[in-house]
C-alpha cells in the first residue's frame, strides 16, 4: 500500500472573526503546517461560524480573504492540504440540518461556550450561536477525519460531535467515522496580555489584549511593554504569576527554548528587559510571515483560484458523506 493511502486524516477550521492572533498561530496554525507532512489534511475558513456573532458584512468579507491568505503565508500548502472556505461547500449547512434533527436540546444547553458567548453578546443570543456545535459536528463528520486537533476550549464540542456520530451510526447504519482528539506534542495556550486569566482572542474589544499576526514590529513591542504582569519581580512560571508565565510560554514557543532555559536567561533581570526581549522575538518571528502575506493578498485572482479549487476538492468528499446521510434518513437523493 502506498504511503498516501496509509496516512490518517486530520481536519481543522478557523473562524474569520477578526485578524488571526499569536494565540491562533502558536496554539493551532504552527502545528497545522507541520501536520501536512504526516497526515492527509483538510483546513477550512469557518465563515458560517463567524456569523453566530454579529459581523459587519464588508469587514467579514475582507477577513475571509485575509484569513485564507494568512493560512498560505504561514505555510499551509494547497498542494498538500485541501484548503477551502466553509460556505463554498453547501453540504456543511445541509448536513448540519440533518444532524440538528438528531441532537437533543439538552445536549446543546450544556455547552459552556454558548453560556460564555451569550453572556458576552446578550443583545444577540441567536439560534445559530446555540446550535453552533452541530454545525461543527457536520464540518468534522463530512470529511471522515481520524483526528481533530483541539484546544482545551473545544474539547466539549468534539465530544458532542463524537456523540452525534455514534448515535447516528447506531440509528441508521455506518455513515460517520468517529474522530479522536489530537493533542499536538507542542502547542501553547496563549493568554490575553491584558487579562492573563482569559485566553487571547481575536474578537477581544481591547486591542492591547492580543497580538495580531500582521501587527508591525513597533505595535508588537508596544503591546508586550503594556502586558499585565505583577509587582513581585521574579521571572519564573507560577500559578500566582499568570502574566509572567504567559510571557514565558510565548517566548519559549517562539524561540524553541525550554521554560527552565528561559527562566535562567532572565534570572536577575527586570520586567522591562524581559518584555522587550519577548516583543522582539515575536516581532522577528512574525516579520517574514507579514511579508509573504502582503505578496499573497495583493493577487486576489490567484487567491480566488486557490480557494475555488480547494472548495471543489472538498465538495467531492463532502457530497458523498452528505448524500449517504440523507439517503439513510429516508430522503430521495
Ligand atoms: N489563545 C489561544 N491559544 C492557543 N490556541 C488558540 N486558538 C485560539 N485562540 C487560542 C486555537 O486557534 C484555532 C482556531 O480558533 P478559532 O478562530 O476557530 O476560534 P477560537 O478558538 O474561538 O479563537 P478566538 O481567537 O478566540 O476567536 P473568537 O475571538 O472569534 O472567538 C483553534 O484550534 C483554537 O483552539
Amino acid at each position: 500500500m502506498s504511503e498516501t493511502l496509509e496516512r490518517k486524516r486530520v481536519l481543522s477550521c478557523i473562524q474569520p472573526s477578526g485578524m488571526l492572533t499569536l494565540g491562533n498561530y502558536l496554539g493551532a496554525l504552527k502545528n497545522w503546517v507541520k501536520m501536512q507532512d504526516e497526515f492527509e489534511t483538510t483546513f477550512a475558513v469557518a465563515d458560517l461560524h463567524a456569523i453566530t456573532v454579529r459581523q459587519e458584512p464588508a469587514k467579514l468579507r475582507s477577513q475571509i480573504y485575509s484569513t485564507y491568505a494568512l493560512m498560505l503565508a504561514l505555510g499551509l500548502d494547497p498542494e498538500k492540504s485541501t484548503m477551502f472556505i466553509q460556505s463554498h461547500v453547501p453540504e456543511h449547512a445541509c448536513l448540519a440540518w440533518v444532524l440538528s434533527c438528531n441532537t437533543q436540546f439538552g445536549e446543546m444547553a450544556r455547552m459552556t461556550q454558548f453560556k460564555d458567548k451569550s453572556a458576552k453578546h446578550a443583545d444577540n443570543i441567536n439560534v445559530g450561536l446555540f446550535s453552533y456545535p452541530v454545525l461543527m459536528a457536520a464540518d468534522i463528520l463530512l470529511y471522515k477525519p481520524d483526528f481533530v486537533p483541539v484546544g482545551a476550549d473545544q474539547k466539549q464540542h468534539l465530544e458532542i460531535a463524537r456523540d452525534i456520530a455514534i448515535r447516528f451510526n447506531r440509528l441508521y447504519g455506518d455513515v460517520f467515522t468517529v474522530p479522536d482528539a489530537y493533542i499536538p506534542k507542542t502547542g501553547a495556550r496563549v493568554m490575553s496580555l491584558q487579562d492573563p486569566e482569559k485566553k487571547m482572542s481575536k474578537s477581544d474589544d481591547n486591542l492591547n489584549s492580543f497580538v495580531a499576526i500582521l501587527d508591525d514590529k513597533d505595535t508588537v513591542i508596544r503591546k508586550f511593554k503594556r502586558a499585565i504582569t505583577d509587582s513581585e519581580g521574579g521571572i519564573y512560571v507560577s500559578e500566582d504569576k499568570k502574566g509572567v508565565s504567559n510571557l514565558i510560554t510565548i517566548y519559549s514557543a517562539v524561540t524553541g527554548k525550554t521554560v527552565p532555559e528561559v527562566e535562567k536567561e532572565f534570572e536577575g533581570k527586570g520586567y522591562g528587559d524581559f518584555k522587550l526581549a519577548v516583543g522582539e522575538a515575536v516581532a522577528d518571528e512574525l516579520a517574514p510571515i507579514r511579508e509573504r502575506y502582503n505578496k499573497i493578498i495583493s493577487d486576489k485572482g490567484e487567491l480566488e483560484r486557490l480557494f475555488r479549487d480547494g472548495a471543489e476538492r472538498a465538495e467531492r468528499v463532502a457530497r458523498k458523506t452528505c448524500f449517504k446521510a440523507m439517503k439513510k434518513v429516508g430522503f430521495v437523493v
